[in-house]
């Protein structure tokens, strides 16, 4: 498709320094592909559309390696092209680590599977996009994390759950797809920047989603595998815990219970006769509604082996999500904390699952809020496989609307230091699985693309956290800026004012957000259901899970202490849980997710908790008008069309600030009485 807004960040266009691009056309005029496997093949269809679109070449086959500038392959395949030194070198990688190198004029790419020939290929591209020079290469690159994974949460009816970007890519009005151009370039955008995992359908499974894993379904989720396989990623399914009642109408779906695991055992076999590497399964179980082994009086790890068993012939995975809560909660009952809940469920249970099932943690204690706490329970179980989940989809952070770049966010949580084992257990080591050495780790995070909105992700801007997204967990060292500054140029060409000005709004866009929403860590205050726009009480007496924001004529915050509060801090590891326990140590930025304290008690920005909420709010507004003014300077450097999607989304951030602004401003003014110290204007 010729229009920008649809080829997100693989732009490739024509180069436009012309040093570079002479260079360029001077190197890259003849490949040589050893291997015709799809990950192979894909290589090499991308690295020739690409060129000829950078360069305006056609690159040509040649059937020897030795008359090609360019050289793809496996290690197995073009071993003899490199130096023992090189060999040594991949040798001490794992399976997706691949090297760039040039030599004498000629640009080599292998690795040690046909995946990491694929990442290679994309590696030099994105030199090219970015116009750096490629002689003298020598990358030697591989990723940190095992499982780089996408959830889409996508329904069958094309409805996406918290989808801010049109349709689902893989379903419309009760139906997979015909058309699977999109999901093809889907995986390829993935491809380019490392994801390796994704499972295609809603951890809510629904009735007619139950069928997936049924003849009704197979033969096309098939279809939709191929794809994803030609591009190095594999296929995982969400499924309904109560598919051996729901599918074939059993009596009960107790994980105990004999024919429901034949059921089970069976189920499986047959989808690996459909799809010989499936992934496995993510599952959802007793969160929500959802059905699960509480029903029978089982745990999770009764729930989760019984599928683990199934899949051990295979190498299958089960991946069980960890984000179990009483839902139901009653406001008045004041020693539930949801917050808990996570590791009181499974922490306990650590050492009992099977070593192919692994757990997936959501990132905070609650739920995917601008700021939180990071979860205690990673890391906190030696002796069970756990991967992180992350959101790349803006629920709470200004759905897709509002501008929020969250790898700053994501840095932080990754740079988090559990101490668990002492200093330097960080959340990044944990989930890499350098720390309990786990048989299978990684990250995973809910995707944030569409299929009607035209550009994939509603703002064009939003395209930076799905590349970010998969960047960052490659290689979890980058920085966030580094991040922003590759996305910006291959997204918008390379121009200084684009990335000065683009690098600062993206950058400082998760701050300004956190400025106009809920204050010091203290979360939601958002309107319920949809979760966008202002409802300070909205959740306060609802039946989600309790406990909120607490504020009265007096204070506001969550008491999580051990003396007096809900005891949350216990769970973490010291020093952080004396850290986050005690007052006067807390980080002003979290202190109203530990803490419930007065209005006028003075945080360690030298401000009183009042005062901060009133300046933060104005502030951020008047951050938010600022964006808009460095969006607009652009506008002579950006093609109209991506131009006018964010300036209009640029708009509605404006007026859903002012009303955060104003909403928080006046119900703190009016709870606590305390007037603004500058007098602005609170209602
Ligand atoms: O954040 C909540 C969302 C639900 C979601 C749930 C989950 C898929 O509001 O829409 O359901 O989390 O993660 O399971």
């Amino acid at each position: 498709m010729s229009s920008k807004k649809y080829n997100m960040w693989l732009q490739y266009q024509p180069i436009l320094n012309t040093t570079c691009k002479k260079h360029y056309q001077k190197m890259l005029t003849t490949l040589y592909v050893n291997g015709n496997a799809p990950t192979i093949q894909s290589a090499e269809q991308e690295l020739t559309d690409a060129i000829f679109t950078m360069l305006g070449q056609r690159i040509t086959s040649k059937s020897d390696m030795d008359h090609a500038t360019i050289v793809i392959g496996n290690i197995e395949e073009i071993s003899s092209l490199l130096s023992n030194d090189h060999i040594a070198r991949l040798a001490e990688m794992n399976e997706e680590g691949y090297l760039v190198i040039e030599n004498q004029g000629k640009i080599i790419i292998s690795g040690n599977s046909d995946a990491a020939v694929l990442y290679g290929v994309h590696h030099l591209l994105r030199n090219m996009q970015l116009e750096q020079d490629l002689i003298s290469l020598a990358v030697f690159e591989q990723p940190k994390n095992q499982f780089r994974m996408l959830n889409q949460w996508d329904n069958l009816n094309g409805s996406v759950e918290r989808g801010y970007s049109g349709k689902s890519i893989f379903y419309q009005n009760g139906k997979i797809v015909k058309d699977k151009t999109r999901i093809k370039d889907y995986a390829r955008y993935l491809s380019s920047v490392g994801i390796n995992a994704i499972s295609i359908n809603n951890v809510n499974v629904w009735e007619e989603e139950s069928y997936f894993i049924t003849k009704k379904y197979l033969p096309e989720i098939r279809e939709i595998a191929d794809i994803f396989r030609a591009y190095g990623i594999t296929l995982y399914l969400s499924i309904n815990f109560a598919s051996p009642m729901t599918i074939d109408g059993m009596s009960t779906a107790d994980p105990l219970n004999q024919s429901v695991q034949n059921w089970w055992k069976d189920k499986i076999a047959e989808i690996y006769h459909y799809i010989p590497d499936f992934g496995g399964f993510i599952v959802k179980a007793d969160s929500e509604n959802r059905p699960g082994p509480f029903t029978y009086n089982r745990d999770h790890a009764d729930g989760a082996n019984m599928l683990a068993k199934a899949f051990e012939p295979y190498g299958g995975k089960v991946i069980w999500r960890c984000f179990v809560y009483n839902h139901l909660q009653d406001w008045r009952d004041r020693t539930t904390d949801r917050a808990r809940a996570a590791y009181d469920h499974f922490k306990p249970l650590d050492g009992k699952f099977h070593e192919n099932v692994i757990l997936q943690i959501k990132n905070g204690p609650m739920d995917f809020q601008v700021r939180e706490g990071v979860s205690p329970l990673i890391g906190a179980m030696p002796n069970t496989n756990q991967m992180i989940e992350f959101q790349v989809a803006q629920e709470y952070t200004g759905q897709q609307i509002d501008l929020c770049y969250l790898l700053p966010q994501w840095k932080q949580i990754l740079q988090f230091d559990t101490y668990i084992k002492g200093a330097g257990t960080t959340i990044a080591e944990i989930v890499a699985g350098t720390i309990h050495t786990y048989k299978y780790s990684g990250i995973a995070a809910v995707s944030n693309i569409g299929g009607d909105d035209e550009n994939w992700t509603g703002n064009t801007l939003a395209q930076a956290n799905l590349y970010g997204y998969g960047r960052l967990i490659w290689n979890p060292d980058l920085s966030a800026e580094e991040i922003a500054q590759e996305w910006i140029v291959q997204t918008f060409g390379n121009k200084k004012e684009v990335s000065n000005t683009l690098g600062e709004m993206l950058l400082n866009s998760w701050e300004i957000y956190e400025n106009y929403t809920a204050p010091l860590g203290v979360g939601w205050m958002v309107t319920p259901g949809v979760h966008y726009g202002p409802n300070i009480d909205g959740y306060e007496y609802s039946k989600w899970g309790g406990t909120y924001h607490f504020a009265d004529r007096d204070g506001v915050g969550v008491d999580r202490t051990k003396e007096t509060g809900t005891g949350f801090t216990t769970q973490y590891a010291e020093p952080n849980q004396n850290l986050y326990n005690d007052v006067s140590k807390c980080p002003d930025e979290l202190l109203l997710f530990f803490h419930h304290v007065p209005y006028k008690y003075t945080l360690k920005n030298s401000k009183t908790i009042i005062q901060h909420i009133y300046d933060t709010h104005f502030k951020g507004f008047e951050q938010v008008e600022d964006l808009i003014k460095k969006w607009d300077s652009l506008a002579d450097l950006i093609d109209e069309e991506r131009f006018k999607n964010v300036q209009n989304r640029l708009k509605q951030q404006k007026n859903n600030a002012r009303e955060w602004r104003d909403q928080i401003n006046t119900y703190f003014y009016r709870k606590s009485g305390v007037a603004d110290k500058q007098n602005r204007a609170i209602y």
